[in-house]
């Protein structure tokens, strides 16, 4: 476990927060031109086999197109979480390096999640542009291409990782993360049937599993479990703290996502949200069925889960009555109260500003 490594680092030492501060700009700038050196690494050796030359030049562009141009708060967490858990001795080119590539490799499984998620969920825009499978000429390719994104991050963690110690911990962690993504994915999908609209199935029990599973973990406890794993903590007790910690911040966002879908900027997030025409148990509809009186909740029968632009929008002229943007900002400032209770409570052994920037990262976003 950690402490075996040397004491932890002094957080209330303001010379150690200075230089990590300092190194934050300096990483994002880094991360971004690794990625560059990681497409061309996944690349080039397979590109100068003729044979398969014509799908490594097909590959480079969904790379190119899927993997950057997001906020990268996963990938870039993995190395703020190492510099946090760390000794300054260990902080070498190298392994600051290998924290940025399994950085990317969070950020190539949030590709290949979003090119899926967008054709079940019907998207339209990610990112500012046109999503994947709707670019001219790629349609269902953009799941073989998807499949392919998948299969990159293991490429990567062999070539970078296969001779730490921390090699199979990262594998199982993210092959087991893949999983409870794949299981949430599920449980969304399966609570929002097409066309069978059920209010009923929307509860809150419901709600917290499908967000848990399928934003979660990945988002938010693989980066840091990542992390951990690579500076040598591998007790099971850490572990647990952290997961505490991160599934709560994980839900959090997750609701923010909801939110977002309904009330965020199309221009600043990136993407237009289709939560109520694709019958989502989503955050809101769920507040929503809490609030509504008998006529209410006919009307949201009525016009909940169909691709009709008139019922989307009743259902928003009711969300407006029912003043679910009120509901969210209560929500959003007691949640962040809660979340620093929990952090303190449950860090113990692990350094609480690792959480802390995580948090602050998130809160009152708008993308
Ligand atoms: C986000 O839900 C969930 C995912 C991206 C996980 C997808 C998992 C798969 C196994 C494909 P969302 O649909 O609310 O995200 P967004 O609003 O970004 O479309
Ligand atoms: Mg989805
Ligand atoms: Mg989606
Ligand atoms: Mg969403």
């Amino acid at each position: 476990i950690w402490q075996q490594q040397g004491p932890q680092v002094d957080m209330g030492d303001s010379s150690n927060k200075k230089l990590k501060m300092a190194s934050h700009d300096a990483d994002i700038e880094r991360f971004d031109q690794a990625f560059h050196q990681l497409v061309t690494e996944l690349i080039d050796e397979d590109a100068k086999n003729p044979e398969i030359s014509d799908a490594m030049v097909r590959f480079r562009q969904v790379l190119e197109y899927n993997c950057p141009g997001g906020k990268r708060n996963r990938g870039l967490s993995v190395i703020t979480s190492y510099r946090y858990l760390v000794n300054s001795d260990q902080l070498t080119e190298e392994n600051i390096h290998r924290a940025m590539v399994v950085g990317w490799c969070i950020e190539w499984l949030q590709a290949f999640f979003l090119v899926l998620d967008d054709i079940m969920d019907q998207s339209q825009t990610r990112r500012g542009q046109p999503c994947w499978y709707r670019v001219e000429e790629v349609g269902n390719m953009a799941i073989n291409d998807a499949c392919y994104i998948e299969s990159c991050i293991y490429k990567l963690l062999r070539r970078f990782c296969r001779d730490q110690p921390y090699y199979v911990d990262l594998l199982e962690l993210f092959q087991g993360t893949t999983y409870k993504t794949i299981v949430g994915q599920s449980l969304d999908l399966i609570t929002s049937p097409d066309g069978k609209v059920n209010l009923s199935n929307f509860t809150e029990e419901r709600y917290n599993a499908i967000v848990k599973y399928k934003t979660a973990f990945y988002s938010f406890h693989l980066p840091v479990a990542a992390a951990m794993y690579m500076a040598g903590i591998t007790s099971k007790e850490s572990h647990e703290n952290a997961k505490t910690i991160l599934l709560e911040m994980g839900r959090f966002f997750q609701i923010q996502d909801d939110y977002l879908d309904c009330y965020g900027d199309p221009a600043v997030t990136g993407k237009v949200g289709t939560d109520v025409e694709e019958n989502k148990c989503s955050w809101l509809v769920v507040q929503a069925l809490r609030l509504v009186n008998n006529g209410q909740l006919t009307l949201l029968q009525e016009n909940y889960g169909q691709n009709d632009p008139t019922k989307v929008a009743a259902v928003k002229q009711l969300y407006g009555e029912l003043c679910l943007q009120d509901e969210f900002w209560k929500f959003e400032e007691s949640s962040y109260t809660q979340l620093m209770t929990l952090i303190n409570s449950s860090h113990q052994d692990l350094p609480k500003e690792m959480f802390v920037a995580f948090a602050q990262k998130i809160y009152k976003r708008k993308k």
